[in-house]
């Protein structure tokens, strides 16, 4: 890189009454929380495709930013490529972000065939490999774009067409060969356009074998190659197309049962999708949790007015505070982490933008997870939990749990006790002020 794209190389940790936008105020990567360093609990990703492919367009009008690897600053793709490649990885070094994710198609140029798309990736995975030796940052995923080209319009693995489903396959292929090349900690799976706008041309059911078929090839694929890191799916209720088959978590449980495949795939969950869903973000990893398939999280949220998968980084600590205490409540990221798949608004032209944005979300999650672990600590949450269902922790309901009890004996028990239960308050005003204090 000839210029400097930052206007700094080393954004460095100032303490809580900072003021300098180009420093974190709650993010202390060496900080030692509940035994560990804060940055191996929050395993901070940056999404490739937002920060350095994305043009800043919307459906009113196309590109506001102007970088320099953009295809009208400089004619050679494959070079565009490379800067892109410098200019991410330095971002990832400025910011001390210890990992990165990225689709196919954000790092490489398209060729004109599938050959030269697989050769164009593999080009920038070698320079991917050797930045990743150089600074020591990690991908914490790797992923197919399988929704952005016009040939995947009517879905990729749902497609009506067989040709398109084998393009699907050997683009996942070379992907998943990508990132255990790179060390992958996890393989994405997001659905893109694998839905339907009308049930006039779909056959739904013949569309999910289809899909439940891919998923299983990629699931063999992993083992063949000894990829060590799991399959996670993506749930997204809408967006791209009207009816997502991987609706939400509970959706997407549903199909890895029927397709035999709720021990192999896990799920990475995205708070914007959740909201889509009409839920929580702590609701759907509390879900996975409970079904033993939560994996790792987007940490980008959608503006609540809108109704749009607006990607925004982080700002809003309550909430960021209660999906990470369900995270540390079922024992914290394993290969998972925290990926910001978020844009800037289209507004936001300037380089140090994106750093501004990804300091901010991570500053939001440093104080949204130290509010968690406070609340944990603390305890009194988990007691109130505790005393709620203590009922259930005598010898007579742990019988029924079991299955050595039946409906007559559950009638003679409660005529012979004369049982005649008393409603006790659920205090959810009690547990909000609770979660008040610490947040
Ligand atoms: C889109 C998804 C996408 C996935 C990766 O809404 O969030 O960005 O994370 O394909
Ligand atoms: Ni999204
Ligand atoms: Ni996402």
């Amino acid at each position: 890189m000839t210029q400097k794209f930052f206007s700094t190389d080393k954004i460095a940790y100032k303490g809580p009454n900072n003021t300098d936008p180009l420093a974190y105020s709650h993010y202390n990567p060496d900080e030692i929380v509940m035994g560990k360093r804060m940055e191996e609990h929050l395993r901070f990703a940056v999404a490739y495709w937002h920060s350095f492919a994305w043009p800043g367009g919307d459906p009113f009008g196309g590109k506001t930013f102007d970088r320099p690897w953009f295809p009208d600053r400089i004619s050679d793709e494959m070079e565009g490529a490379k800067l892109k490649a410098d200019v991410a990885f330095d971002m990832f070094t400025t910011l001390g972000a210890p990992y990165f994710c990225f689709h196919d198609a954000d790092a490489r140029p398209e060729g004109d065939n599938f050959a030269q798309s697989t050769a164009n990736l593999n080009t920038i995975v070698d320079i991917f490999e050797k930045k990743m030796d150089e600074t020591g940052v990690k991908l914490l995923w790797g992923t197919a774009n399988l929704f952005s080209h016009r040939r995947f319009m009517s879905g990729a693995s749902t497609n009506p067409d067989p040709e398109v489903f084998a393009y699907s396959a050997a683009t996942l292929k070379t992907c998943m060969d990508a990132t255990h090349r790179l060390n992958g900690e996890n393989y994405v799976l997001w659905g893109g356009r694998e839905g339907y706008e009308t049930l006039l041309n779909t056959d739904l059911s013949r569309e999910m074998d289809q899909m439940g078929r891919m998923l299983n090839m990629v699931v063999e694929y992993k083992h063949k190659i000894g990829f060590k890191g799991p399959i996670l799916i993506e749930p997204k209720p809408q967006e791209p197309s009207k009816h997502q088959y991987d609706y939400d978590v509970a959706t997407v449980y549903g199909f890895l049962k029927k397709y035999g495949l709720e021990n192999e795939v896990k799920l990475n969950l995205e708070q914007g999708h959740a909201i889509l869903a009409g839920h929580s973000f702590e609701h759907e990893i509390a879900l996975a949790q409970a079904l033993d398939v939560f994996g790792s999280i987007d940490m980008n949220r959608n503006d609540y007015q809108s109704g749009w998968d607006t990607d925004q980084f982080p700002n809003n600590v309550p909430e960021v505070a209660l999906a990470y205490y369900h995270i540390l409540k079922g024992g914290g990221f394993t290969s998972g982490g925290t990926n910001f798949d978020s844009k800037l608004r289209r507004q936001s032209i300037d380089a140090d933008d994106l750093l501004i944005g990804h300091i901010g979300g991570m500053d939001v999650c440093a104080r949204g997870f130290k509010a968690a672990v406070a609340m944990i600590e603390d305890g009194t949450m988990d007691g109130e939990l505790a005393k709620r269902y203590a009922g259930w922790d005598s010898d007579h309901s742990k019988k029924i749990l079991d299955g050595k009890v039946s409906l007559e004996q559950l009638e003679n028990h409660v005529l012979e006790n004369d049982v005649n239960p008393q409603p006790r308050s659920g205090r959810q005003e009690f547990l909000e002020n609770v979660v008040n204090r610490f947040v």
